[in-house]
């Protein structure tokens, strides 16, 4: 199993730690063979090399497309070394073996990274690099495949002590190598498929590169990891953390929610996010007013909560935020003054997006089930005042209008069922997550009675409007909702009792409205 090399390929684009093997392979008697830039920098430490060129009687050609894609290249890396037919075949064309190959690959990664033009992409997509690992991992059985300086130190180190590597580390540097070309061509694979406007968007969604490992995932008993995808939609995946401590899963996944729903607001906007849910949503003259009015609909919930608005944050702003225990803010923008208030907060993670996301940017959202995973397109259903069917003898007015519409974009980010009275730009309660959809009703006419109570005012679902994600399937859920106050009621409509639930609301005189669009969220 011990292979005692004689002769090395190495072919690097980062020439860093390039002459030290070198010289401690040419110490160990190792015979050198490499690339024309690779081998200039042997030479030019004053180490025999040979070119490649040499070997297979070519010279590189096609601006260095073509210079190890040839059957001496490849025959010396895949020669089985003990079949009659290889040894054979090798002697008749003169197919010397080659047992270490050290090669890293042109850096497309690094060159998407660095926001280079498609065509200095295209040409750091490496070919024969790829092709020399592939075969000699494949080969492992007879030769060293080295993918970075770690894998080479230990191949020297083997050399050093025995003279030879052994199969069991042949094997691992094998495992190592494919690993590389999967991934780098997973790299090539995401970048191209971005680029081809109609590319199909999951191909473009699922191409993603680790963020962060996580320290747990939704329970310390499980694992986590974080992706980004090649996309590069502006969000949390792209955030800049400035402090606070490491974002765990939740908190990821809960100020996304809170960052989404917030960017669906042209007016200054602040949603609190609890459990995945909204628990305060409101617009606002400024982001300060925004926030206290989002507080005020639930403070119970938002307390430990994720905090997200739609403006850079100002001292002011700060100074409210962190006048209680949140988890994290995420904001398009902070200045200087809000930053030093945060900052005497440790553990409050504050989250810089520099943007924010395009609620209407198509894309793909995905689920998993046992044995697969669900792929849909993002939710872009955006409703205004002209996709409003009125359904009730009385009109909504104006302001009911804009608070239907307020109250059913809050609904399209809440848990199915889902239920939010709203009121002025600023939800009065929010049902969440029941399997019918009275109970959603009831729970937030029940946040509704409590805000309200907190704030010595009545039930702050009073004169509000009620949205509903999707259509009530009787009259029971409406009633619920008139009990609470609501007005003015937004749903879908569509169901087969939709003249029962428009004859409720009809006979007790609120005006609503269908959208023709259902928003479930699950
Ligand atoms: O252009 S390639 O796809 N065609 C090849 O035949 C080839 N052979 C080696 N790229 C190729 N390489 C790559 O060249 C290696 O993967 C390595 O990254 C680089 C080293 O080139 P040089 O020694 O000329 O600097």
């Amino acid at each position: 199993d011990a292979v005692r090399p004689v002769r090395a390929l190495i072919s690097l684009s980062d020439k860093s730690g390039l002459v030290e093997v070198a010289q401690a392979l040419n110490d160990l008697g190792v015979e050198l063979v490499s690339t024309g830039g690779t081998r200039a920098s042997i030479e030019k430490a004053g180490l025999p090399v040979r070119d490649v060129a040499d070997l297979t009687g070519f010279p590189e050609m096609m601006d260095g497309r073509v210079k190890t894609l040839h059957p001496v290249v490849h025959g010396g890396l895949l020669g089985v070394r003990n079949a009659p037919a290889h040894a054979e075949a090798m002697d008749q064309h003169s197919i010397g073996p080659i047992d270490i190959a050290w090669i890293d690959l042109y850096p497309f990664e690094s060159t998407v990274e660095s926001g280079a033009g498609f065509e200095a992409c295209i040409e750091n997509i490496d070919i024969g690099g790829p092709a020399m690992i592939r075969s000699a991992a494949k080969n492992h059985g007879h030769v060293a495949v080295c993918v970075d300086r770690d894998a080479m130190d230990q191949v020297i180190a083997a050399l050093t002590a025995d003279g030879a590597t052994s199969l069991n580390l042949r094997k691992q540097l094998a495992a190592r190598a494919f690993a590389r070309t999967a991934a780098y061509d997973a790299a090539v694979s995401g970048w191209f498929a971005a680029q081809v406007e109609d590319a199909a968007p999951l191909r473009k969604s699922i191409a993603g590169t680790l963020a962060q490992t996580l320290r747990y995932g939704e329970n310390p008993h499980q694992t986590g990891a974080f992706y980004r995808t090649a996309d590069r939609r502006p969000g949390v995946a792209n955030a800049r953390q400035l402090q606070g401590k490491e974002l765990g899963y939740n908190n990821i996944a809960d100020a996304d929610a809170a960052c989404e729903l917030v960017a669906e607001f042209a007016e200054p906007a602040c949603v609190i996010v609890k459990h995945a849910n909204p628990c305060g949503v409101a617009v606002g003259a400024d982001l300060s007013s925004a926030y206290q009015r989002a507080l005020a609909c639930d403070a119970v919930s938002a307390f430990g909560g994720v905090v997200a608005v739609n403006r850079p944050l100002t001292e002011s702003d700060a100074r409210l935020i962190t006048d209680i225990f949140t988890e994290v803010v995420i904001a398009p923008g902070a200045d200087d003054a809000a930053m030093a208030v945060f900052a005497a907060k440790k553990n409050l993670r504050l989250l810089l997006t520099d943007g924010l996301p395009d609620p209407m940017q198509a894309g793909s959202v995905f689920r998993s089930v046992a044995g697969g995973f669900l792929v849909q397109s993002r939710d872009l259903a955006r409703i205004t005042p002209a996709d409003l069917t009125i359904v009730t003898k009385r009109q909504p007015s104006d302001a009911e209008v804009r608070d239907m519409l307020f109250a059913f974009t809050v609904a399209k980010h809440v848990k199915s069922n889902a239920i939010v009275y709203a009121k002025d730009g600023q939800t009065a309660g929010i049902g969440a997550g029941q399997m019918n959809r009275r109970d959603s009703a009831r729970i937030a006419a029940i946040r509704a009675r409590e805000a309200g109570e907190a704030q010595g005012l009545p039930s702050l679902a009073e004169g509000s409007a009620c949205a509903s994600e999707a259509f009530f399937p009787f009259a029971d859920g409406l009633l619920e909702a008139v009990a609470a106050g609501a007005t003015s009621v937004i749903q879908p409509g569509g169901s087969i009792r939709d003249a029962e639930v428009i004859a409720a609301a009809d006979d007790k005189g609120i005006a609503m409205a269908f959208t023709g669009a259902r928003v479930f969220r699950h």
